[in-house]
């Protein structure tokens, strides 16, 4: 007898893409399977894709804009995963929604590095209450930038209370995540003699507050003696918010000592810098350069995408290559072209 014809039939698998109004009303109603949908068409570069996605933006960018944006940078090791692990299961118990995001702009050639950082986030990753997405492969900073901003929209019309950036990438991501946050955390540790540990005097002015991580385990005198010095550093630099004082202090990712004073410090942060409008200050110029950046972007891809351009191209490359024409009369030559 053959078992299969008593089989219950099941409906056919469903391959067709949610449509921008199931994306909107999932994403209004909490649908975490409906929110990962709508970044991976955020994070798509197919044009069909960045259609629904423009949709989905539109609808739901009124909604959002109520969360605290938390950025953290620091030296790979430094335990910014372990931190934001940390600091993400504590807010989720005390009954707060939150978001992580990593910024990774080199992660289009190396996609393993945040697959590492998921796994430490896994006490994290499995609280109802928590969400983590990995870096998008952008293509370029820019491209990284939007898809970020864009999945931050997203992840606060959700209603996600606390969104957390981690920048993976060394070297450009400190500067662009800055520009997305409201309160921006360096991690550093102590040891090794040098405290700053080549960390820029650029990046230190960046941070609102800097935490030197892992005082634990007979490291905690270490500790103690780099944020005095970079207490005494940071007398001498202006930080990055009027009216805010960056300060130093001790943190163990990992036993989670000096976490609710962190948390206390971000607080009493966000409580000043509203009353005296900096935080509004500061969310208004971002989005003017969020603008601005879609601007660039857009000429870039739009420019590129032109076929007058396109066809042109390696002509100029060929002739500023074998020297017949000066790379500064091509560009300028191809740019009139287009434009
Ligand atoms: N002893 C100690 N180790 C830590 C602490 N925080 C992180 N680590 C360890 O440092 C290593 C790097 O941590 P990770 O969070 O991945 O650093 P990231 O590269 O900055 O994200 C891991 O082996 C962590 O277990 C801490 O507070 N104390
Ligand atoms: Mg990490």
């Amino acid at each position: 007898m053959d078992t299969n014809l008593k089989r219950p039939s099941r409906p056919p698998p469903r391959f067709t893409e949610p449509s921008a109004e199931e994306l909107i009303d999932g994403i209004r109603h909490r649908n975490r399977t409906l929110l990962a949908r709508a970044i991976t068409l955020v994070e798509s570069n197919a044009p069909k894709h960045q259609e629904v996605a423009r949709q989905v933006l539109e609808a739901l960018t009124p909604e959002a804009g109520n969360s605290v944006r938390l950025g953290i940078t620091g030296v790979p090791g430094a335990g910014k995963s372990t931190l934001i692990e940390s600091l993400g299961f504590w807010l989720c118990e005390q009954g707060r929604d939150v978001a992580v995001l990593a910024v990774d702009p080199s992660s289009t050639l190396h996609r393993g590095s945040i697959l590492g950082d998921k796994t430490r986030m896994e006490q994290l990753a499995r609280h109802p209450r928590a969400f983590i997405r990995p870096s998008p492969s952008g293509g370029t900073l820019g491209g990284v930038a939007r898809k970020t901003r864009e999945t931050v929209v997203l992840c606060e019309a959700f209603g996600f209370e606390t969104v957390i950036l981690e920048t993976v990438g060394v070297g450009q991501s400190e500067g662009l995540v800055r520009t997305m946050v409201d309160c921006f955390l360096l991690v550093l540790i102590a040891g090794a003699g040098d405290e700053l540990q080549g960390i820029k005097k650029g990046v230190m002015e960046l941070a609102d507050h800097i935490l030197v991580n892992k005082a634990d385990g007979g490291n905690e005198r270490a500790a103690l003696l780099a944020k005095a010095e970079l207490n005494r550093v940071l007398s001498f630099l202006s930080g990055p918010t009027p009216g805010w004082s960056t300060r130093a202090a001790t943190i163990s990712a990992l036993t989670r000592a000096g976490l609710p004073e962190l948390w206390a410090r971000i607080e009493d942060f966000l409580e000043k810098t509203r009353s005296s409008g900096a935080f509004a200050t500061r969310r208004q110029r971002q989005a003017v350069e969020w603008f601005e950046s879609l601007l660039d972007e857009g000429l870039r891809a739009r420019f590129f995408a032109d076929p007058r351009v396109s066809r042109q191209l390696p002509l100029f490359r060929e002739r500023i290559h074998s020297g017949q024409m000066p790379p500064t009369q091509a560009a300028e030559s191809l740019l009139r072209l287009w434009g």
